[in-house]
């Protein structure tokens, strides 16, 4: 970590890869962490002192005293959900009112964001996109379209403004054929989080974060998501709807892009992905179904069962490269601690070749070329060295760094803070 220097922490798969947990673990070296895109899609969870978080649109920098917490203009916050997580987190003794702040670019998620997203899924049928369910693509669509509504037009004239947007969704969604509702409920909580919004330092955050870099702060900006639900990168149109890569914490926060400086890469030993879309890797059997056990591998927000399969090294280059990622940190090695076998994806079977760059379409005569490897077959949740590692995982992290020709610096062992280690 560099003084005057901004670092990004991000998913290189399809989300949960524990950057929740990692974000946690490297706050005490920053002093401002930054939230720069997604929503209350987002589940990061954390443990520590026996005691279990799971954070949606909050910066997980929250729970180290003195930090600055920062929702960047990127993000998209439902103001209802946010003051379910704010008091959540007051209640359990976590004040956050003096120590987050939140852009007034950030633009807002209305209720009648959360009907349009259902409405879409329906409209899209077997092909869905297996969304959170909280309004995600369609308040970004708004952005992007020059409609949306913004934190910082909550202080003026907002009861107009509101009222011609929900007008404008009403339509849209009499056109769906979406008329089944009753938002009133929703609606009052929602102005009840637009007032508790209110309390909050709702600033300027990119003058704040620059001025933050002109002292010599340090800054950490945590993604949500992953790299392979990218907007641009990830396997369209199964991705969310914001750029989960490292480039969209220049534009989710207004920070030049020669400040950046190491990229965290967040992977799993293995693989998961929640909702649809193509995943190459996995895997439809019984290991499939002993790792989503082992990894307790259930959506954080939805509860949804998240699909699992090997590691796959093609997407994970791909990754890396899209990202510049400088180092790598691997979650939840422990899950594979009682496998005989490991398997990594290193190449795709394709047209009756193999290829090892992703490709544009990793839907259709996509097979995984699997390396095998031998497991270690160790419990590795108490270890607090990397010299007490089994050899056999120590071969697969040596194999993991020459396919990814990136140093794995991080690795978690087990859910809680001090199961941590940090190769020398
Ligand atoms: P959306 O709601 O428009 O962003 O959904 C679009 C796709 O992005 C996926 N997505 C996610 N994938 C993994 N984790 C996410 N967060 C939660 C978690 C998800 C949950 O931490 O577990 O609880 O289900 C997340 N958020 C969005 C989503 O599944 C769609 O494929
Ligand atoms: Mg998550």
């Amino acid at each position: 970590m560099e003084k005057g220097k901004v670092d990004v922490l991000l998913g290189l798969q399809w989300g949960d890869e524990g950057k929740g947990k990692v974000v946690d673990v490297l706050t005490p070296g920053y002093d401002v962490v930054a939230r720069f895109q997604g929503g209350p899609n987002a589940g990061h969870t954390l443990e520590f002192e026996g005691e279990k978080y799971v954070l949606r649109s909050i910066p997980s920098g929250i729970f180290q005293g003195g930090k600055i917490n920062i929702i960047g203009n990127g993000v998209v916050i439902a103001p209802d959900l946010f003051m379910e997580e704010a008091k959540d987190l007051e209640r359990t003794g976590h004040p956050l009112k003096e120590r987050l702040y939140i852009s007034k670019k950030a633009h807002l998620i209305m209720p009648t964001h959360r009907l349009l997203d259902a409405a879409y899924e329906m409209a899209k049928g077997k092909d869905k996109v297996g969304t959170t369910g909280k309004g995600i693509g369609p308040t970004y669509t708004d952005k992007i379209s020059r409609n949306g509504l913004r934190v910082g037009d909550i202080f003026d004239g907002f009861e107009e403004k509101y009222a011609a947007h929900k007008a404008r969704h009403e339509k849209m969604l009499k056109a769906l054929g979406y008329t089944d509702y009753d938002i009133t409920d929703v609606e009052k909580k929602w102005m009840e989080g637009v007032d508790f919004i209110r309390q909050f330092h709702v600033i300027d955050s990119e003058h704040t974060i620059n001025n933050a870099l002109k002292e010599g702060k340090s800054i950490l900006c945590e993604g949500a998501q992953g790299t392979m639900l990218d907007v641009d990168f990830g396997s369209y149109p199964f991705v969310t709807s914001s750029n989960t890569i490292c480039a969209g914490a220049c534009t989710g926060l207004g920070i030049g892009p020669n400040k950046i400086g190491e990229v965290y890469g967040i992977m799993k030993a293995y693989c998961t992905r929640v909702g649809s879309g193509p995943f190459p890797t996995e895997l439809f059997d019984e290991t499939g179904a002993r790792i989503r056990q082992l990894g307790h591998e259930y959506g954080a927000v939805t509860g949804r069962e998240r699909r699992c399969g090997w590691i796959d090294l093609v997407a994970l280059r791909y990754a890396i490269m899209i990202n510049g990622v400088t180092q790598l940190i691997m979650m939840k090695s422990d899950v594979l601690d009682g496998f005989d076998t490991i398997k990594a994806c290193v190449a795709y079977k394709r047209n009756g070749g193999e290829i090892t760059e992703f490709p544009f379409d990793i839907e259709h005569d996509i097979e995984p070329v699997y390396k095998e490897l031998k497991g270690w077959n160790t419990d590795m949740t108490k270890m607090t060295s990397e010299d007490e590692f089994p050899a056999e995982f120590v071969d697969y992290i040596k194999f993991l760094e020459a396919q990814l020709d990136t140093p794995i610096k991080i690795i978690s062992i087990g859910p809680d803070r001090e199961q941590t280690i940090i190769r020398k």
